[in-house]
């Protein structure tokens, strides 16, 4: 088949994804895989948010592919006026072909969302489109993003809409397994953010499906938020639209003290936050001071922390042209979103504040509460800054210290338990690599107050060893190691300890998160011995496999009750040996999955804090794994 024209240009168009995919779906890792089928998905969901599609179906091949069916207009068809070419070839070989034919709705566009379907087609070793439209059926089939297949009509429908299948291209792709968890969290997201949507997800994998319409919208995301907090009144849900701003939030408070606040642009998570969100706090802060002024008992000035405290908030605006700034491109930029949010949020809760005495006075007296607390807890730190003041450079006692000085080759290892922190210290190296042994439970800093929390020995000697000060003092410039490893049993209570930890480094030394320094041991579970070949086995689901692979019958099966019970040249090959095992590092993408786990983890209902830990006790699973 010769090629015209219009077409050189057409291949040479998505030559610059192949060659620098990380510009266009951040990295060829897990989370750039799992983003080409976002990408597909967002642009159904531009279809959705024009009113023309009201379900997704995204199907999990056994051959490794994914397929996204939606019912929204399909992909034009007809020839393209200046491609000369059919429109749906153009949409999928040209790099932002898709933005152009902008329609009428909110369209996604912002971070890496947004930068077409070419790209997926780029990155995909064949990728096959259907479209239902204009009363036909067409297809057309592409490998490595060039057209194989002329688009081809296929017979007649009276349906639209538009499925895309394709193959991960393993050639580019480091990662090309999907996992049917990573997508569903955000399926779910994007099902609470349009309501009324269905998003439907089969894994014939594993034989695994998953249904997610919510009629209550952003109500139903709260609930969701909220299972098994105690919550303090019903859910306040408010949509309406103004200066051309669909704003619509839920809000909820619990009893527990954090904060928890989620918002979103055209469906976009905006991490960062951005205007949206800066009207919200605004409108929340007048409201409930307005309110309080009314009761004689609460403080004259109730601060936006005060008012906060406990609350748990989504907040999601869709706009037209919106702007993406800030370093991860999730902040939200359109000035005028500031006033329209808060002038709607301050006048619907102002009458929702009225209207519900109830609730009015216990929104009132959280944040009351809030306030004398929190003038507590700045008394207690004044105290503990004091005390630091003194002992400045006192290492923890417990501190088992490496004899390198350069932080950049260092390691600090947090242990469970003396006895494992017995093990760990004849294991190590001693010239790079610290044990600081953690005894006893450690504190539940989610249920606690600031001052509290910093009385704690075990958060203190953390605090200390990593020697990066905290909170608001925080300088990861002077970290004393920059790995810090987090090994725990591998078991249930392991995995909580592990939780718990993380819960400290994520409240208080979240930097270290951000410089990518925080990192989750493996310890196996299993040795397996059949003459001289060991193994080691990191699940009870891999135990029966390995014993398989070596010919049906092992010599020795040892399992690891706990760390302790290795001795410590097993623990120092298996578990510490820079070497040879595998860490896990904790990513700040996965802070926001955290934050939601730490928060059931800590909550008050102690059946599905037990139920969550035992779902996720594999919570590490989507981290990324360095040596
Ligand atoms: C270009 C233009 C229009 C829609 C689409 C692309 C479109 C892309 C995808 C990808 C997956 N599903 C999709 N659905 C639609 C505008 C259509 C119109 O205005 O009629």
């Amino acid at each position: 088949m010769p090629y015209d024209e219009s077409q050189i240009q057409v291949l040479e168009g998505l030559e610059p994804v192949r060659k620098r995919p990380g510009m266009y779906i951040g990295d060829v890792g897990s989370r750039g895989l799992h983003h080409l089928v976002y990408e597909v998905v967002d642009n159904a969901v531009d279809e959705a948010l024009a009113g023309r599609c009201s379900r997704i179906d995204v199907t999990l091949h056994e051959d490794g592919s994914a397929s996204i069916t939606d019912n929204g207009a399909g992909i034009p068809v007809g020839v393209h006026p200046v491609a000369g070419r059919p429109t749906l070839e153009v949409v999928m070989t040209v790099l932002h072909a898709g933005g152009k034919f902008g329609g009428d709705g909110y369209r996604v566009s912002g971070g890496l969302h947004g930068v077409g379907v070419s790209v997926v087609n780029a990155l995909s070793s064949w990728l096959e489109a259907t479209v239902s439209r204009d009363g036909g059926l067409y297809r057309q089939r592409y490998e490595q993003g060039i057209p194989v297949t002329e688009l081809e009509a296929l017979g007649m429908t009276s349906q639209s809409g538009t499925r895309v299948r394709f193959m991960p291209d393993p050639a580019i792709l480091s990662v090309t397994e999907f996992s049917a968890e990573t997508l569903s969290v955000r399926f779910r997201e994007i099902a609470f953010l349009n309501s009324g949507l269905e998003i439907r997800l089969d894994d014939e994998r594993s034989n695994r499906s998953w249904k997610f319409r919510y009629e209550e919208g952003l109500a139903s995301f709260v609930n969701f938020s909220n299972r098994g907090k105690d919550v303090l009144h019903p859910i306040i849900h408010l949509i309406d639209t103004r200066d051309g701003v669909q704003v619509e939030t839920a809000i909820q408070y619990t009893s527990g003290y954090t904060e928890n606040i989620s918002s979103f642009a055209n469906t976009i998570h905006t991490r960062e936050g951005g205007t949206h969100e800066i009207g919200f706090k605004a409108a929340l802060t007048r409201v409930i001071n307005e309110y309080a002024k009314k009761s004689a008992k609460a403080p004259d000035n109730l601060s936006g922390e005060d008012v906060r405290e406990g609350l748990s908030a989504v907040i999601s605006v869709k706009l037209h042209d919106p702007l993406f700034e800030g370093q991860t491109k999730t902040k939200l930029g359109n000035a005028h979103v500031r006033g329209a949010v808060e002038t709607l949020v301050s006048e619907k809760l102002g009458t929702y504040l009225e209207e519900n005495p109830g609730p009015a006075r216990t929104l009132v007296e959280k944040a009351s509460a809030a306030a004398r607390a929190r003038e507590a807890a700045r008394k207690a730190r004044e105290l503990v800054r004091r005390k630091n003041a003194l002992e400045i450079s006192a290492l923890p006692g417990k501190l088992t210290d490496c004899t390198e000085r350069d932080p950049a080759r260092t390691e600090l290892f947090l242990v469970e338990g003396d006895s494992a922190g017995g093990s760990a210290k004849q294991a190590r190296d001693r010239t790079i690599q610290a044990i600081l042994p953690l005894r006893g439970k450690i504190l539940n800093v989610e249920r606690a107050h600031m001052g509290e929390t910093l009385k704690n020995e075990t958060i203190r000697s953390i605090i200390t060893a990593a020697g990066t000060g905290f909170g608001d003092a925080f300088e990861l410039d002077k970290a004393r190691y920059h790995k810090i490893i987090i090994m725990t049993d591998a078991d249930i209570d392991g995995a909580h300890i592990c939780t718990l930890l993380l819960t400290v480094i994520f409240r208080y030394l979240r930097g270290l998160i951000d410089g990518g320094y925080v990192y989750i041991a493996q310890p196996p579970l299993y040795m397996i011995r059949k003459g001289k070949s060991v193994s080691w086995v990191y699940s009870d689901a891999d135990r029966d496999a390995v014993v398989r692979k070596l010919g049906g019958k092992a010599d020795e099966i040892q399992r690891f009750k706990g760390l302790g019970e290795m001795d410590a040249e097993q623990l120092w090959e298996t578990t510490m040996d820079p070497a040879r095992r595998v860490l896990l590092r904790v990513t700040m993408e996965d802070a926001a999955h955290a934050n939601e786990i730490f928060s059931i983890l800590m909550g008050e209902v102690v059946e599905s804090r037990k139920n969550f830990i035992e779902e996720h006790s594999h919570l590490v699973r989507n981290l990324d794994t360095v040596g």
